[in-house]
């Protein structure tokens, strides 16, 4: 620590002279530094948002950022997945520069990321909640992380150097202990924190207060919740995460009894009851023991109010079992929104909490607010859960910033924009001079103007996916996407192309690669591809491979 603080001094001292540059050149510059506060949600998708239009979820305070700020339409990740996506924030970098390509990865805390050059001019930073780095932050004055993936019910936190047990849920938790910070923080010096939900990532267990609120609701259904995948590749018909077929019922839709909860699941005997299906075992072995562990977690009150929300559920399974595939699909689907909205509720309140808190100590509008997540997700779109593909419900995130100084309120935009955006429009918003290798670009001239795209913006987002064979076998790909068009290639155990037209087909259901109609813009979007990949330097496809088991102690 004492080298990071003395690294820090230097280079505060070196960045004073541009700091000063820029405030003289520019007459706009806030009096003050604004305070940058990141919400960051883990898997919520634009669907989950009804800032966004969609069919599903009322989300009333994420609404606000938006209602008084700017919602970002075309908000995209470079990398659909956890640890790829928080490098890439970080950074402003793709994953191929930032070298954490999957979750697998151990990013390298040495890097320059954004709350480093945020914390080297004079800003006090934190980071609170889900980290899923695998290493020790860098770069704050203040952390407390989740343990890996983190628990819904008493959550370990790593913070000090120590591993500690909080009581409570867990987006609560971690909203107590943003306040906290900001309530001991320096007030004389702008903060910059990342508060980083757990929620509303799988296996979706809400809090105790919200169990059950959507029991009686009915969720309107994708209209390709039964897509069969004709037409398109390989990938599409080999990922497995489908909501029918894939989502456990122990697990995912909480199918236990408590009397099967209190049993021993011994690994021997979970082999033997399913030697006839040794990859069903070994899913129902998963389900039925991580289920275990994260209900054992509650207190005997919260596992009987646990009990008493599900039976319901839990004696409705026994026939709908025995029932055609899509119904159990659509039943399956009923359960996964009403556990995900559920989870969603308890993100909003507390994004209303923070709001209010920020509102009480007279910071809310000297702040910059970003709602996110990590990436998107389906919520039953192509039959789905999960994320991973380069398709549009995940690729797109929401992206809603609230900033009344700088930022007109109620305001949309269609300019692209992405994650690795983020480091460098907090540094430009800062008032700092942006690192020329940042990749990504300040938004500034978007979300200032009213949304308005300038004439020299981008005109095609990069992506690339590299986790596979790992969890829900979605296969290795990399592409572009325009305003219009959509092409990717899957590459590693195959070759495929798929274009999309996103006008006229917005659900990528008719990949037209190689319809002749589409031979003109397929050349086109070739060379686009190839002008971006040298442009981001991503020419040599990564194909190490993803590690299935990590070290337990990884944070
Ligand atoms: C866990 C989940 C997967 C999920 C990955 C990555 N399985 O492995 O469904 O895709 O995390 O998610 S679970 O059985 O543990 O729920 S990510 O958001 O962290 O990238
Ligand atoms: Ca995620």
């Amino acid at each position: 620590m004492k080298d990071f603080a003395t690294r820090t001094a230097a280079l505060a001292a070196a960045l004073l002279p541009a700091v000063a540059h820029t405030a003289a050149a520019s007459d706009d510059r806030p009096a003050r530094r604004p305070n940058i506060l990141v919400m960051m949600t883990d898997d919520h998708t634009t669907q989950g948002v009804s800032a966004y239009g969609h069919r599903l979820m009322h989300t009333p305070n994420l609404d606000r950022i938006a209602n008084e700020g700017i919602r970002l339409d075309r908000a995209y990740v470079a990398n659909a997945i956890s640890g790829p996506s928080r490098a890439c924030i970080l950074t402003g970098k793709y994953s191929h520069m930032n070298g954490f390509t999957d979750n697998s990865r151990t990013f390298d805390g040495s890097q320059q990321t954004f709350p480093k050059v945020l914390h080297d001019a004079g800003y006090q930073t934190a980071m609170i909640g889900k980290w899923h780095l695998n290493s020790e932050p860098q770069g704050f004055d203040s952390y407390s992380i989740l343990v890996g993936q983190g628990e819904y019910y008493q959550p370990q936190f790593y913070e000090n150097g120590d591993t500690i047990v909080e009581p409570g849920y867990v987006t609560d938790i971690i909203t107590d202990k943003a306040i906290d910070f900001l309530d001991k923080r320096d007030k004389d010096r702008p903060f910059a924190m990342l508060y980083y939900h757990k929620a509303p990532h799988r296996n979706w267990m809400p809090a105790q207060r919200h169990l059950g609120l959507y029991s009686d609701s009915t969720f309107a259904e994708p209209a390709n919740l039964l897509d069969d995948y004709s037409g398109r590749g390989s990938a599409a018909r080999g990922q497995e995460m489908e909501i029918g077929r894939d989502m456990w019922p122990e697990w995912d839709l909480k199918l236990m009894t408590p009397e099967d909860l209190a049993k021993d699941y011994h690994l021997d005997k979970m082999a033997d009851a399913n030697k006839e299906d040794v990859s069903r075992a070994n899913d129902w072995r998963a389900s039925v023991m991580q289920y275990q562990a994260m209900y054992n977690r509650m207190t005997p009150e919260e596992k009987a109010r646990w009990d008493a929300a599900y039976a319901p559920r839990i004696a409705e399974w026994q026939s709908v079992k025995h029932q055609s595939q899509d119904s159990i699909t659509r039943w399956k689907y009923q359960q996964y929104m009403r556990d995900y909205s559920a989870v969603i509720r308890g993100v909003d309140e507390n994004v209303g909490r923070m709001l209010q808190y920020l509102d009480s100590i007279g910071e809310l509008d000297n702040t910059i607010i970003v709602y996110t997540s990590d990436q998107g997700f389906f919520l039953g779109e192509h039959g789905w859960f999960d994320k991973r593909f380069m398709y549009e419900e995940c690729q797109r995130t929401p992206m809603m910033i609230r900033y009344p100084a700088a930022i007109p309120a109620g305001t949309t935009s269609d300019a692209l924009a992405m994650n690795i955006d983020l480091a460098p429009t907090f540094i430009d918003m800062a008032g700092i001079e942006v690192p020329a290798d940042i990749q990504g670009l300040s938004l500034k001239p978007v979300i200032t103007s009213g949304g308005k795209t300038p004439d020299d913006w981008r005109t095609g987002v990069y992506y690339h996916y590299y986790e596979y064979p790992s969890w829900h076998s979605v296969k290795r790909h990399y592409g572009i996407r325009t305003s219009d068009y959509k092409l990717i290639h899957f590459y590693n155990d195959v070759d495929e192309w798929e274009l999309y037209d996103m006008r006229r087909d917005p659900q990528e259901m008719h990949n037209v690669y190689d319809d002749p109609a589409y031979a003109a813009v397929r050349e086109q979007m070739h060379e686009a591809l190839r002008k971006l990949q040298q442009e981001v330097g991503d020419t040599d496809p990564d194909e190490r491979e993803f590690e299935f088991f990590q070290g337990a102690d990884k944070l």
